[in-house]
């Protein structure tokens, strides 16, 4: 079987930490021994430098603009897709992302209105490369952020307000229901519960893989 490249989506707390690691074991038990885990933004030096820009960036004198914020995200996802993904793929290793181009059509497209933007770039950076399977874990935003707050201090995008994070879910649902190759789950239920369905969803569709 090729090489699949699965990416776990949601908002800050949703649970995609331990949906990965539960994913992960889960592919091993079905006999995918060559793995690599990936987060976005970072997964490569210059990645991960522009992930601590876009996360801590504080200057009143010179705010991070939207759109620098937009074309940042996908620089680092240019970065991570051409120096890594893609050699792994090729090579027969199977990845696993945490987050990719999906956050940036949610969070910059819905959260930050500037999805005619996001459209564009998403085409030049990306063509036609998608995840083989996208699992995304939707949480009520006010739950997850709770989440965040208790792990502590609050980052440059986890500061924003509640409804930029309502219509950051809103654009996520919509992008879900509208691809074939992405399955919702729902997080606000007790961890055993999601760690249960993300296990169905991954022994199905490694079934019809195989097929
Ligand atoms: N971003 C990213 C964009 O705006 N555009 C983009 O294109 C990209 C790629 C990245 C930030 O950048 C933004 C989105 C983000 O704001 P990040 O740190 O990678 O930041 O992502 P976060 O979502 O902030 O990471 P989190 O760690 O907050 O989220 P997780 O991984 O979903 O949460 P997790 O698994 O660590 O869980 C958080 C806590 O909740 C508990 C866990 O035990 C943990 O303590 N928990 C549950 N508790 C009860 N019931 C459940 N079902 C639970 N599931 C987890």
């Amino acid at each position: 079987m090729k090489a699949k490249y699965i990416v776990v989506e949601g908002l800050e707390g949703a649970g995609k930490t331990s949906a990965i690691d539960i994913l992960s074991q889960t592919l091993s038990r079905l006999g995918v021994n060559q793995l690599k885990c990936v987060r976005e933004p970072g997964g490569t030096p210059l990645a991960e430098s522009i992930r601590q820009l876009v996360k801590h960036h504080q200057d009143p004198t010179d705010p991070m603009t939207e759109m620098s914020e937009c074309l940042l995200m996908y620089a680092a996802r240019s970065q991570l897709v051409n120096n890594v993904i893609r050699p792994q793929l090729a090579e027969g290793i199977w990845v696993i992302g945490d987050r990719h181009d999906l956050s940036s059509r949610a969070y910059q497209g819905g959260g930050r209105q500037l999805s005619g933007m996001v459209d564009n770039i998403s085409t030049l950076v990306l063509g036609d490369f998608k995840p083989d399977l996208t699992v995304y874990l939707d949480i009520e935003p006010s739950v997850g952020l709770q989440r965040a707050q208790a792990r502590g201090q609050l980052d440059r995008i986890e500061q924003e307000s509640l409804a930029f994070f309502e219509r950051t879910r809103d654009r996520y649902v919509t992008l879900v229901e509208a691809d074939p190759q992405a399955v919702f789950i729902d997080a606000n239920q007790p961890l055993k519960e999601v760690q249960q369905q993300v296990i169905k969803v991954v022994e199905q569709q490694f079934e019809q893989w195989q097929c």
